[in-house]
């Protein structure tokens, strides 16, 4: 491949270390050509994300904490000098620790609302501060999870997070298509990230993965990452609105 993003400025947010999916995708989106910011939820995570960003010839490390209006305002206010920009990505989750583990039935309101607020509302922020500064039109593609339309034990409130923000993928769709943003899902299969530490059975579930699917293996962030390419890029000009589903095939499968 080769300079599919030419020309182009994506902003991505998400990147926590070289496991992130976000990582891969700032990494392929360099490679294309693009010119790529990164953000950074806070301090404890700012070297890190200096010596990745270092690493990929990324332009600028922007603090950005999505759950802070403040803090969004303050981005959109330094991607100024970068504008217009083309891409956004969003790979950002959270959900309280006890809420991925406890029965879904014992949520909390204050874990139902954080995790709402983290992993979907998030998205609907963020585009409506960058979307001003996307005046060629672009792509906003975020990051969605099988839990979404499927139970898989012990993501709980995380699915139902996954579904609004899937929801919400169609709903700014609808309202950027005129602007010619288009708005877009990939929905993984598993992959051994931060989010995934510490899951139970994890590494169980890989393997279950890797006998039950199509292509019989995991996911590698690399094709997450091609394919947030293919999305940014003007082949993926005709897409907007979906979930596409980077998982060697797992979904289609019932037994
Ligand atoms: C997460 C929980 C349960 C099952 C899971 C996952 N499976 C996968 C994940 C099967 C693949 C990872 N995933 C897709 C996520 O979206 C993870 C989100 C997440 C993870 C954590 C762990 C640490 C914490 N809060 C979290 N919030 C969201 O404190």
């Amino acid at each position: 491949m080769a300079n599919l993003l030419a020309d182009k400025t994506a902003v991505i947010l998400g990147v926590v270390n070289k496991w992130s999916i976000a990582y891969a995708i700032a990494a392929a989106m360099r490679r294309e050509g693009a010119r790529v910011i990164l953000t950074c939820q806070n301090d404890r995570l700012k070297k890190t994300v200096d010596e990745l960003a270092a690493e990929l010839g990324a332009a600028e490390v922007l603090m950005c904490d999505v759950s802070k209006d403040e803090d969004l305002a303050t981005l959109a206010d330094a991607l100024g000098k970068y504008a217009p920009i083309d891409a956004v990505v969003h790979s950002i989750a959270f959900a309280n620790k006890e809420d991925l583990s406890n029965p879904f039935v014992q949520t909390s309101r204050e874990g139902f609302r954080m995790a709402h607020d983290v992993s979907a509302y998030s998205l609907v922020a963020t585009a409506r501060v960058l979307t001003p500064l996307m005046t060629r039109g672009g792509s906003i593609t975020t990051l969605s999870y099988l839990g979404a339309v499927r139970v898989l034990p012990n993501y709980n409130v995380m699915g139902v997070a996954k579904a609004a923000l899937e929801s919400s993928v169609r709903y700014l769709a609808y309202d950027l298509g005129a602007s010619n943003i288009r708005v877009n899902a990939i929905s993984a299969g598993a992959i051994k990230t931060a989010s995934a530490r510490g899951i139970k059975d994890f590494s169980k579930m890989l393997e279950t993965v890797e006998g039950k699917a199509p292509l019989r293996r995991n996911t590698d962030p690399a094709e997450v990452a091609d394919t947030a390419v293919f999305l940014a890029s003007d082949m993926g000009r005709g897409v907007t609105g979906n979930t596409l589903y980077v998982d060697a095939g797992y979904q289609i499968m019932a037994m």
